[in-house]
């Protein structure tokens, strides 16, 4: 009995999971709908950044295989990438949709010949963008409602994946937390450009556990970030991946006691001075609840944050770290 319902609670928390995955194209703002849209084998669940699933298939196309169809664009077309948190999508009821404010961290898109299948040094950065300005990409990802523009490279006429990442990094100062998200989709270039891939990066390979932009603190008052992987290709990018920043938004406090801070390593005795000095300590959870709302592994508490902290019968709320506590 007990551990039916556990297992209960644990099937509905896995659809509720605050994450997200790719599910539609546009091209220059018209839907193509689901389209070349390769799915998921794991729904929207995060490849974590431990050594094993960064070399995993996962990283290819999330589990997803070929689909019938493609979207066919030219160069410089405007080719959307349409991220939602469930599927079909929640809606922009849902507070997490397209994926939770807390999965803060980089975008990044790639390419690679259709034929490749995604494997070996198949692929190349088109685009990326970090942190500018104190606005994450996943902050600017979620005011565009779940949209990553991309510009259509000069490429050689063929058939292609377009590969679209999210790093959420709320967890990111402890190896093997990060969790990573993927989608690919398929595209057919009609143009005849001049770019061809002849010696790309292999995804499987391309990040380390201890990478300084996939073991990061994003608590720490940080005013750069290090993208991880290669830098954009040169010719294939699109020019400066970052779109404008949004306007200010909820961004996490950031303790001035770290302000003057370089270092981007984590270091969790600096991490407890923060909680003493901290005001927001009242943010924290009552523990123990089991009769709220918070879905099993929704966000539950931490400074600076304002929602829900009860979680739903079943799971508690735990702390990951001063600033992200989970219903587990
Ligand atoms: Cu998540």
């Amino acid at each position: 009995m007990k551990t039916a319902t556990f297992l209960a609670f644990a099937a509905i928390g896995k659809l509720a999971a605050a994450h997200a995955t790719f599910q539609e194209m546009l091209v220059n703002g018209k839907s193509q709908g689901s389209t070349g849209v390769r799915g998921t084998s794991d729904q929207n669940n995060p490849i974590l950044s431990t050594a094993a699933d960064l070399a995993s298939d996962m990283m290819i196309c999330k589990g997803g295989s070929k689909v019938a169809g493609s979207v066919s664009v030219a160069s410089g077309d405007k080719l959307t990438l349409q991220w939602h948190h469930n599927n079909p999508s929640s809606g922009a009821g849902d507070a997490d949709e397209p994926i939770a404010a807390s999965h803060r961290g980089p975008i990044i898109v790639w390419v690679a010949k259709a034929e490749t299948e995604g494997k070996g040094n198949a692929w190349v950065k088109i685009q990326q963008s970090g942190l500018s300005g104190g606005t994450w990409a996943v902050d600017t990802f979620r005011s565009n409602a779940g949209k990553i523009d991309v510009t259509v490279p000069d490429l050689a006429a063929g058939d292609y994946l377009i590969r679209s990442e999210i790093i959420a990094l709320h967890e990111g100062d402890r190896a093997g937390k990060a969790q990573l998200y993927n989608g690919c989709g398929q595209i057919k270039v009609t143009s005849n450009g001049k770019k061809t891939i002849t010696n790309g990066a292999n995804i499987q390979s391309v990040y380390k556990t201890d990478d300084a932009g996939i073991l990061f603190n994003i608590y720490g008052g940080a005013s750069s970030y290090p993208i991880p992987g290669p830098a954009v290709d040169a010719g294939f990018g699109t020019g400066s991946a970052a779109p404008a920043p949004a306007p200010v938004t909820s961004a996490a406090p950031k303790p001035t006691t770290t302000k003057a801070a370089a270092p981007v390593v984590p270091k969790p005795t600096t991490l407890a001075t923060i909680v003493k000095t901290s005001t927001a300590a009242a943010a924290y959870p009552t523990k123990g609840s089991s009769t709220g709302s918070v879905a099993r592994w929704g966000q539950c508490g931490g400074i600076g944050y304002t929602g829900a902290t009860a979680c739903v019968a079943g799971s508690t709320c735990q702390k990951q770290n001063d600033w992200y506590f989970q219903c587990l």
